[in-house]
């Protein structure tokens, strides 16, 4: 039988187009899948697309790879990867390696990183982002795991990622749940900037008070600006569609509920544990729950307030200003996204470069832009730079929007139009420059009725009040 360079099992839409982007690339592909069909069809279609080596059982597949082997598995996440794993590694030698490019919680890979560590099999959990476009003509791939991992494995995902400026998107993240780490923050990223864009569109339609098609042309012009990007491009386009069946701005006969898979909570929990405020992802998450709870929204749905009416709302330059409040915003939920994963990298002990990230986004996956290589700047001026708002361009940026961002925050509340994301992004970076916050007060308060103690202002140690008693503080 031929030798393999690259194993995949696990044949759906991803694992599919991920093996044939192998092939495509002059690699020699074995191929398994659970149910034996797919892989046949797999053949059938694209065969001579590339070198593809078919089998049917877990020894054939094993049987079929160049030793060290390397074994990418591209199944459901959860219980699904954990028992593919157990079917491949008893038949693995050490030094093998098994990929996961699924989407794994990134302790899951911590944990089966620790777990076939000690078998002396490699384990690689890697981030794969771009859909099933991406998988096939390019994605962005972000792996962790061990040095030695990607000293083998690297040079053949870097073949198949996505390139910019002659760079491919994908470089070597980080220990053990590292890649996935950063996958995760990468989709929680994606959340906020969706949300962002929505508002900008529900300002657009019912503050300025243009159509969609109107709103199409206005995302298109951003998109030749500072604002391109995958997802404004997107946007313009479903902006622009006409629903065939009924003629009707096809934005409008979508139920105006969005789902999540999980990876966005995920982002947002993630974060309460490591103490970072990702306020624009988890306001992106939660306005994806409030469209979803129907019952609630209809009970409410009469409540007194402004109706959006663009003849009330509409200022001479607001569609300008969401322009300057959606680039500010989308500083923020990245500053934010950045934020967690240094926090995430300090908690778990893995050294990533924040530049590097920006780098390996740019191409491929849902978040690219134009606004990453900004990003990769910042980091490269400063790989210290304790929060992207304040390089240079980035604080330039933030102080010519402020009358935009502000004014624009407001219009929404007058308008009775929901902006969490625009007035979340605006607050955070209010209350970083704020020199006191009322935590003071607050913190004041859990001594007052718990005994939690304080800190004082000038000077050293803990101290509580005997607020139940004669007011005296005491040293704590
Ligand atoms: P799915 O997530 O739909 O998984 C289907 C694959 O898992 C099939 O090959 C199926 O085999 C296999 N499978 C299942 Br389900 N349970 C199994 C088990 N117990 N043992 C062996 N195989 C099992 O596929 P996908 O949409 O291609 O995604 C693959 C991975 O990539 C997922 O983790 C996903 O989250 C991730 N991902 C997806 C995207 C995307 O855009 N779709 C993007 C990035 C990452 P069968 O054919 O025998 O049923």
């Amino acid at each position: 039988m031929e030798q393999a360079q690259i194993g995949v099992t696990g044949l759906a839409v991803m694992g599919r187009n991920l093996a044939r982007n192998f092939a495509r690339h002059g690699h020699a592909v074995a191929l398994h899948n659970r149910t034996a069909a797919r892989t046949r069809e797999l053949v059938e279609q694209f065969g001579d697309e590339g070198t593809f080596v078919p089998t049917e059982t877990a020894e054939e597949f094993v049987a079929a790879l160049e030793r060290p082997r390397k074994l990418v598995v591209m199944v459901k996440a959860g219980a699904p990867t954990d028992a593919v794993i157990e079917e491949f590694a008893p038949l693995l030698e050490p030094g093998d390696m098994i990929i996961d490019g699924g989407n794994a919680h990134f302790l899951d890979t911590r944990r089966r990183e620790a777990d076939l560590r000690r078998r002396n099999l490699l384990f690689v959990g890697t981030g794969v982002s771009g859909g099933e476009e991406g998988a096939l003509n390019g994605p962005s791939i972000m792996p962790g795991g061990s040095a030695e991992a990607y000293a083998s494995l690297g040079p053949l995902l870097e073949d198949i990622a996505a390139t910019v400026d002659g760079t491919p998107c994908c470089t070597h993240v980080g220990a053990d749940g590292a890649g996935h780490f950063v996958k995760m923050v990468h989709n929680g990223i994606e959340y906020a900037d969706m949300q962002l864009i929505a508002e900008s569109y529900d300002l657009l339609r019912h503050a300025v008070g243009l159509e969609p098609a109107e709103i199409a042309e206005v995302f298109r012009t951003w998109n030749t600006g500072r604002l391109e990007s995958y997802l404004i491009e997107i946007t313009a386009e479903i902006l622009d569609h006409a629903d065939p069946a009924t003629g009707q701005p096809f934005v409008d006969v979508v139920l105006d509920r969005a789902e999540q898979k999980g990876t966005g909570r995920w982002t947002v929990q993630s974060a309460l544990d490591l103490g970072v405020p990702v306020a624009g992802i988890a306001e992106a998450v939660f306005a994806r729950s409030v469209s979803g709870h129907t019952g609630l929204r209809a009970a409410a749905a009469g409540l007194p307030g402004p109706r959006p009416n663009s003849a009330d709302a509409s200022e001479p330059g607001l569609a300008d200003a969401i322009e300057k409040a959606l680039y500010a915003s989308k500083i923020v939920a990245y500053a934010q996204g950045f934020h967690q994963i240094e926090a995430g990298a300090a908690e778990y002990g893995w050294e990533i470069d924040a530049g590097a990230m920006a780098t390996i986004w740019r191409g491929g996956c849902i978040i690219r832009a134009r606004f990453l290589d900004r990003i990769r700047a910042a980091y490269a001026a400063d790989p210290h730079l304790p929060t992207l708002l304040t390089d240079e361009h980035f604080a330039q940026a933030l102080g010519d929007a402020q009358d935009a961002w502000r004014s624009v925050v407001a219009a929404a509340a007058r308008a009775g139009i929901p902006a969490p994301g625009f007035s979340s992004a605006l607050a955070y970076y209010d209350a970083l420059r704020a020199g006191r916050l009322p935590a003071a007060l607050t913190q004041a308060q859990r001594d007052f009725f718990g005994a939690h103690t304080y800190r004082r202002t000038d000077r050293d140690g803990s101290f509580h009040t005997l607020w139940g008693g004669d007011r005296s503080e005491v040293t704590a």
